[in-house]
């Protein structure tokens, strides 16, 4: 049998799940996840590969109405991606109706010739009398390739979904080596992962305006691996939150933080992080820009 690649793209309203769904496929956490809506910022490849086949997954941002410079910028990354894939997967919350924001999606999905997927996730947390209905009015908006329901935080189904992928997959060559898992490099992941904590840790005022950026990383003789991080926030409040009661917060987050990244590095790291502010960085196209957000990557 021929192997078979190509590139597949997770689209969908911010907080669906389609992180979730990317790291339970390649069985390790790449792309952060968490119950605020816009987690993802960057496109992040997640590779699957069997010994016929490899399926590039393509994580995005979660589509929404424009707020600023950088959510132009995750809209555009999300929704570029569509004629660069051999199909898209257009993930849904199955335990939450069909929302002004996931009609937007639809109607954009529409006209788009890649075959597109209807994956309704979150199955674990609703009754399977529920799906029909909630298909019925999908099905009105697009004509879709496949149907299929998962729980991607349980696993359930996901390999069906798997099987369905591949049948679309055109005969290609292996993009990645077996043992490669994103195309980003550690540093980013490490970013991600730090930025992950604080999203965890604070309020709705927080979370938006921060950014992670890793000044420098350093295997010391000992096997240590040095790294020293930037947080950068919009406001001084902000710092104060950031950095908490005698520290007590940062702390918190870079012990979070250093857990996760030593397993993904596999060595022990000593982690240093910093709190800047960066006053508006969110609508500043050269900041954004030093922050790491380009418009090709
Ligand atoms: N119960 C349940 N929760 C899920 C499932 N999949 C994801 N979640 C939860 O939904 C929340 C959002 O998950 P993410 O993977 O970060 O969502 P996302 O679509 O990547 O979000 P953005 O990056 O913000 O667009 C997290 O709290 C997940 O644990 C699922 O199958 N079942
Ligand atoms: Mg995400």
């Amino acid at each position: 049998m021929p192997f078979k690649s190509g590139f597949v793209a997770i689209i969908g309203r911010p907080n669906v799940g389609k992180s979730t769904l990317m790291n339970q496929v390649i069985g390790q956490k790449i792309a952060i996840m968490s119950d605020k809506p816009q987690t993802t910022r960057n496109k992040i490849h997640g590779v699957y590969t069997t010994n016929d086949s490899q399926i590039v997954f393509l994580d995005t941002p979660g589509i929404h109405k424009r707020q600023s410079k950088l959510g132009d910028y995750m809209n555009n990354t999300a929704i570029g991606t569509l004629g660069e894939v051999e199909a898209v997967l257009f993930l849904v919350d199955a335990s939450e109706g069909m929302g002004g924001g996931d009609r937007f999606i639809a109607e954009q999905l529409a006209n788009v010739k890649t075959p597109v997927f209807l994956v309704l996730n979150k199955i674990d947390k609703i009754e399977p009398e529920a799906l029909l209905p909630l298909i019925e009015s999908y099905r009105k908006l697009v004509s879709f390739a496949e149907i299929v329901p998962i729980s991607a935080k349980l696993g359930s189904n996901v390999n069906t979904l798997l099987e369905q992928i591949t049948k679309y997959l055109p005969e290609g060559p292996q993009y990645y080596p077996e043992d490669q898992v994103t195309d980003h490099p550690e540093q980013f992941v490490c970013a991600e992962l730090i930025r992950e904590k604080i999203l965890h840790m604070t309020r709705e005022e927080v979370p938006h305006s921060i950014a992670v950026t890793i000044e420098d990383m350093r295997v010391q003789e000992n096997g240590v691996v040095n790294i020293s991080a930037v947080i950068f926030v919009e406001r001084d409040s902000q710092k104060g939150i950031i950095i908490g009661k005698q520290g007590a917060m940062l702390k918190e987050v870079g012990r979070r933080a250093r857990t996760d990244i030593e397993n993904l590095l596999g060595s022990k790291i000593f982690l240093e992080l910093w709190v800047k502010v960066k006053k508006d960085w969110r609508n500043q196209e050269r900041v954004l820009r030093d922050l790491g957000f380009h418009k090709d990557s």
